[in-house]
């Protein structure tokens, strides 16, 4: 399988993130990207596809937003990585704010996830890495593997969070739409991909399935229950499974089964996997129990259906293991 990663990604390197109420090294590291690299030998560098795709997921100002905070922070006299400390809770109108406390408010939705001076140089090549690796399932490849760093299902069309920016897995699916194909995506992250959901909830043309750790016990917590199966048009083209703490690979293949044939019966020519590796059994933050050995049989389950399959790297943050299980991962393919 050909591997794709980009070396600007690294240029992402935030310090410090909010977390269970006091900041903290940040656990989304350049380090994974090297520990994954060094599991699985190269990776081919990524070429450039522009603004384009990422602006055919993400809202313009959105983007203006992201690319210029770093910039705007600097120039408020503050130190460090951009954070917010407010929220518009009463939802998000286009207001014509003009601090960049107020806009770091109006486009995310948690406080770990800083943008650090690498960080729009980091999450572009990202997005790029994923549409590289699109490039080899449409041209035939059975399946590509990115490995994007930054993550991004936790992103939305306008907002960051959950240590992601853009949606990588996201920008690709719209691609591989643009391109004529039938998309599914399927989230095998510990966490829910709220971002993913999102973009693509009112749609019937991408199929979205997520199994995650129970969003009433979990981050991001407002999204991702089961009750939630898309809207409109897109009626029917979200499904939730929810996992209590503890599932082990028996319990999450049962689960994974149920979520392959709902996609299997979407009939989808091109699938792409948000694969998060915090499922593990050791993950500092999360609470799941796969063992290095389990990523392989839930890979093999997933290439089961036969359909061509771009894996784009989501979350994961034993470091140590996170190559190991990755590896382990693409070995099923
Ligand atoms: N006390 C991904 O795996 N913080 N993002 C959780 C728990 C956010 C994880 C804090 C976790 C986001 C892509
Ligand atoms: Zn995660």
């Amino acid at each position: 399988m050909r591997r794709f990663m980009d070396s600007h990604q690294l240029a992402h390197a935030p310090a410090q993130e909010l977390h269970n109420g006091a900041f903290t090294a940040h656990a989304e590291t350049p380090a994974r990207a090297r520990d994954i690299l060094a599991a699985i030998g190269t990776a081919e560098p990524a070429t450039d596809h522009g603004l384009a795709p990422i602006a055919a997921v993400h809202s313009d100002a959105y983007l203006s937003f992201l690319q210029t905070a770093h910039a705007r922070w600097r120039a408020a006299g503050r130190p460090g990585d951009v954070g917010g400390y407010v929220w518009p809770v009463t939802r998000r109108r286009p207001l014509a704010l003009d601090r960049i406390d107020a806009l770091v408010g109006q486009f995310s939705f948690d406080a770990s996830t800083p943008i650090a001076a690498g960080t729009w140089d980091g999450v572009y090549w990202s997005a790029q890495t994923a549409l590289t690796a699109l490039d080899a399932v449409l041209a035939g490849d059975r399946a590509a593997f990115a490995l994007c760093r930054p993550p991004g299902h936790h992103a939305g069309a306008d907002y960051l969070g959950g240590y992601c920016y853009l949606n990588n897995a996201a920008i690709a699916a719209e691609a591989a739409t643009a391109a004529g194909r039938r998309t599914a995506i399927l989230d095998v992250d510990y966490h829910h991909g709220n971002g993913t959901q999102d973009i693509f909830y009112e749609r019937g043309d991408v199929f979205f399935a997520s199994l995650h750790a129970d969003p009433r016990t979990d981050y991001p917590f407002y999204w991702g229950h089961a009750d939630e199966r898309g809207a409109g048009a897109g009626e029917g083209a979200t499904l939730n499974i929810p996992l209590p703490h503890g599932t082990g690979i028996a319990a999450y293949l049962a689960a994974l089964d149920s979520a392959l044939a709902a996609l299997a019966a979407f009939a989808p020519d091109l699938l792409v996997v948000s694969f998060g590796a915090d499922t593990y059994v050791g993950d500092p933050i999360a609470h799941l129990a796969l063992e290095t050995a389990d990523f392989t049989p839930l890979a093999a389950r997933i290439a089961g259906l036969g359909i061509p399959t771009l894996v784009v790297m989501e979350g994961g943050y034993a470091v140590d293991a996170l190559g190991l299980n990755v590896a382990a991962f693409l070995a099923g393919f």
